[in-house]
């Protein structure tokens, strides 16, 4: 399969896999079914770590659960991701690549907190996230103009937005935080007004798809890999919705002008050829969300999906 040397983990041959759909529903199950896990076994070679089960977290669901500072269902989100967090650690911290099929985005939450705990334990490091996205997902709950946390994620996992009270996201302490510094975006091309001055002030590196027009994708991902340095663990969140929506239509947030299907296939191959991915989280598919006609839309994005999962996982072209 690959001849690129993981670098960070211990256990390199083995894939610790969590599927989970709060929110967003057919997912994991759709990605599954197409054959996703069979292949990074049969044609990539992972021992692949799965309890075969597609987590709805439903027992953790509160009965009630009114908005706190605008934010809708924050005791739910709070709780499936704070259990995820644990399930992607206990992945993590066996020093296997850690794989989760969302969902929708707040679930990285959960995803980024548990590895970098992991690998603060287990290396002492500091990992660095790519973030490729149509979308920042950096709106504190008071500037988020639509409440929904699939829009805040990376607030929260920053420090930038805070909550004291432990059911409400208190639970994320120091150890599951990522640095600013350590954050790189790929594909946006909507941003709100406050995401926009967030960015700014803290000097965020973003590739917006106007920088992948003037530079090429091999330059910007050359520069942002540049930027997180060679030595540095790699999780990748990867939001379907940073793809065309030509390419992958069956999304909550879909924007026109994005990636091809080549440009997301080489930003994962890329990440694949550092050695230094540590995880990856595929979000935002929603095969019942279908704009096309006998399920094409779906069809196409759960195959644009698990291609992604492929080329960061270490499939290449020859
Ligand atoms: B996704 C939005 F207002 N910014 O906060 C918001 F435009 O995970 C969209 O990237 C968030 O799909 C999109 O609600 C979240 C909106
Ligand atoms: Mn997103
Ligand atoms: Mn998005
Ligand atoms: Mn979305």
């Amino acid at each position: 399969t690959s001849m690129v040397q993981p670098k960070f983990l211990s256990k390199p041959d083995q894939l610790g896999v969590v599927a989970c759909k709060p929110g967003v529903d057919a997912a994991p199950s759709a990605l599954i079914e197409s054959g996703l896990l069979s292949q990074l076994r049969n044609e990539l070679g992972y021992k692949i770590h799965h309890d075969d089960t597609i987590h709805s977290y439903k027992e953790l669901m509160p009965a009630s659960d009114p908005d706190v500072r605008g934010m809708k269902n924050p005791l739910a989100v709070s709780a499936v991701t704070k259990k995820l967090s644990e399930q992607v650690y206990e992945q993590a911290k066996e020093g296997r690549c850690v794989l989760t099929l969302g969902g929708d985005h707040s679930i990285a939450i959960g995803t980024v907190s548990g590895t970098a705990k992991a690998i603060r334990e287990r290396l002492g490091r500091e990992m660095a996230v790519i973030w490729v996205d149509a979308h920042a997902d950096i709106n504190t709950p008071e500037t988020s103009d639509s409440g929904n946390i699939h829009g805040m994620p990376v607030a929260f996992l920053t420090g930038l937005a805070k909550e004291t009270r432990e059911d409400v996201f208190g639970w994320l302490k120091d150890e599951h935080m990522l640095s600013l510094k350590k954050l790189v975006y790929i594909g946006l091309r909507d941003v709100d007004r406050g995401e926009k001055q967030i960015l700014r002030e803290n000097g965020v590196r973003a590739f917006s798809m106007h920088d992948i027009d003037r530079f090429g994708i091999g330059r910007v991902m050359e520069m942002a890999l540049g930027h997180i340095g060679n030595d540095t663990p790699i999780h990748l969140s990867f939001d379907v919705d940073a793809l065309d929506p030509m390419v992958a239509p069956s999304t909550g947030t879909p924007v026109r002008g994005g990636l091809t299907l080549r440009e997301g296939d080489y930003i994962a191959e890329c990440v694949h050829e550092t050695g230094s991915l540590i995880a990856m989280d595929l979000v935002e598919v929603n095969p019942t969300l279908e704009p096309g006609i006998n399920d094409i839309g779906a069809h196409e994005t759960v195959r644009a999906g698990c291609s992604l999962v492929r080329c960061a996982l270490g499939e290449s072209l020859l």
